[in-house]
């Protein structure tokens, strides 16, 4: 039992007078300071973290007198020499008391003289720490440098809702969505969901089942799609994967773009082309589409109603530099359109990005061609399976999902690669985005305000990772 519940048992049972029981416990040791910042005598106020909230500050009484210094020209150690140890300054706090912040989690009692300048400094924590929506170190931002969870909750499942009541399943391919927010290819569900800002989650194509069937968007069906781009009218063509197809979703119709169905390497007519587990797909202002043909290792193009190949040596794997029909791919995954005529690859077997010009010809932007991880140098940097990648306009970078490091990395151009968000350990845990964990991310996108959208696949969420 500690010393003031027995002073309060001996105050209950009254062996003491009056006088010793109005000690109130909340001015011992331990206990917040009162009011106008006193304790019981004998006892100092100090400024630390709370004991029953270590991510706070808090004004606690205790036994031990604080020692002298900090250059904040108080008489912290009470032996009446204000000012007098060494390094100690006058205070200098005349100017005007600043208002304290009062919204939830950011109150401050009064602001504080400290090194010569008022400051609020209670009741708050120093770092943002978790994904509440709330800005607990009052710098004016909410949940800055965090990774949190836009939308899902984790359960496989096909669900519209806000947030945690939406529902996906292995969500793979993220783009702009013309009208706002973002298409999701929602690859377990087969389907094409829209995710907004406030993440609020809506189905744009398909059913939940698998199939081959246009028609009506809500009626159409799809077989593990993992892609999609969208064209300068706002008409969105899709990988879908499985189907070896390329599908279109214009309007409220969804039709069959290119693609028998037949997975295998035939060039020609939209209707007699045919790809293999095609797995992303871009689309430039002239309407050409260039499509990363993963299981045929190769980039395919569209164009004039006519499918070529634009690069690589179809159905022959391998990592190699050059000219467009000396290049070769490994499980290419997804394309990036730099300009019209500047694509990056994601070769995602190769564990390098790629950059293609308007001939075809290849050359490594980053990655060795051997799995790792590593930042800085982008021909020495490593990663593991890249899989989607963006472009981040604000920060004028290339974005990478790299799925098999479980982070999210970035090439910055004519700069280093360098990782944005997760520690590598597999999980779901939100927070710090250096702390923060992922489970096979394969998609990432950039927002207006500068925060990434990373499509958690394994997880079946959507993560945001806030500016
Ligand atoms: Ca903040
Ligand atoms: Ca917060």
């Amino acid at each position: 039992m500690s010393l003031h519940r027995l002073l309060q048992a001996a105050c209950l049972l009254g062996f003491f007078s009056l006088a010793a029981c109005i000690v109130d416990d909340a001015f011992l040791d331990g206990k917040p300071c009162d009011d106008s910042g006193a304790c019981a005598g004998g006892y100092f106020c100090l400024r630390e973290a709370c004991p029953d909230n270590p991510g706070y500050m808090c004004h606690v009484c205790r036994k031990a007198p604080p020692a002298d210094g900090g250059m904040d020209g108080g008489d912290d150690d009470v032996d009446g020499g204000d000012g007098v140890d060494a390094g100690d300054q006058p205070a200098d706090c005349n100017q005007q008391p600043p208002a304290c912040k009062t919204i939830p989690d950011c109150q401050d009692t009064q602001p504080v003289c400290r090194d010569g300048s008022w400051v609020c400094e209670t009741g708050y924590q120093t770092e943002e720490a978790s994904c509440d929506g709330l800005d607990n170190d009052c710098d004016g931002d909410t949940d800055e440098g965090l990774v949190c969870t836009l939308a899902g909750d984790g359960q496989a499942g096909f669900q519209d809702g806000q947030g945690s009541a939406a529902r996906f399943n292995r969500p793979r391919g993220l783009v702009p969505h013309p009208g706002g927010g973002l298409v999701v290819v929602d690859t377990g569900n087969h389907a094409l969901r829209l995710v907004l800002g406030d993440g609020s989650v809506s189905t744009l194509a398909g059913t939940g089942s698998y199939g081959d069937n246009d028609g009506p968007a809500l009626e159409a069906t799809f077989n593990e799609p993992s892609g999609a781009a969208v064209d300068g009218g706002g008409d969105i063509y899709i990988a879908d994967r499985l189907n070896n197809r390329i599908r279109l979703l214009a309007g409220d119709t969804v039709t069959t773009f290119a693609g028998t169905g037949f997975a295998d390497y035939q060039d020609g007519p939209l209707d007699q082309a045919r790809f293999a587990l095609p797995g992303s797909l871009a689309v430039a202002s002239d309407g050409t589409i260039f499509v990363a043909d993963t299981g045929n290792n190769c980039i395919r193009k569209i164009s004039g109603g006519q499918v070529s190949t634009f690069s690589g040596k179809c159905q022959v794997p391998g990592n190699r530099d050059g000219a467009a029909g000396d290049a070769r791919f490994n499980g290419p995954s997804d394309i990036l359109l730099l300009s019209d005529d500047l694509l990056i690859v994601s070769d995602e077997s190769s564990h390098t990005l790629r950059q293609l010009s308007a001939d075809g010809s290849v050359v490594t932007l980053a990655g060795t061609g051997s799995a790792g991880f590593a930042d800085g140098d982008p021909l020495e940097s490593q990663f593991r399976k890249p899989a989607g990648c963006a472009w981040d306009e604000i920060q004028a970078r290339i974005l990478t999902a790299d799925s098999g490091n479980n982070r999210v990395r970035a090439l910055v151009i004519g700069g280093q690669v360098t990782t944005l968000a997760g520690s590598g350990t597999t999980g779901s845990a939100d927070g710090p985005a250096m702390l923060a964990t992922f489970n096979l991310p394969s998609a990432v996108a950039a927002l207006a305000d500068g925060s990434l959208v990373v499509a958690d696949t394994q997880n079946n969420l959507l993560r945001i990772v806030l500016p």
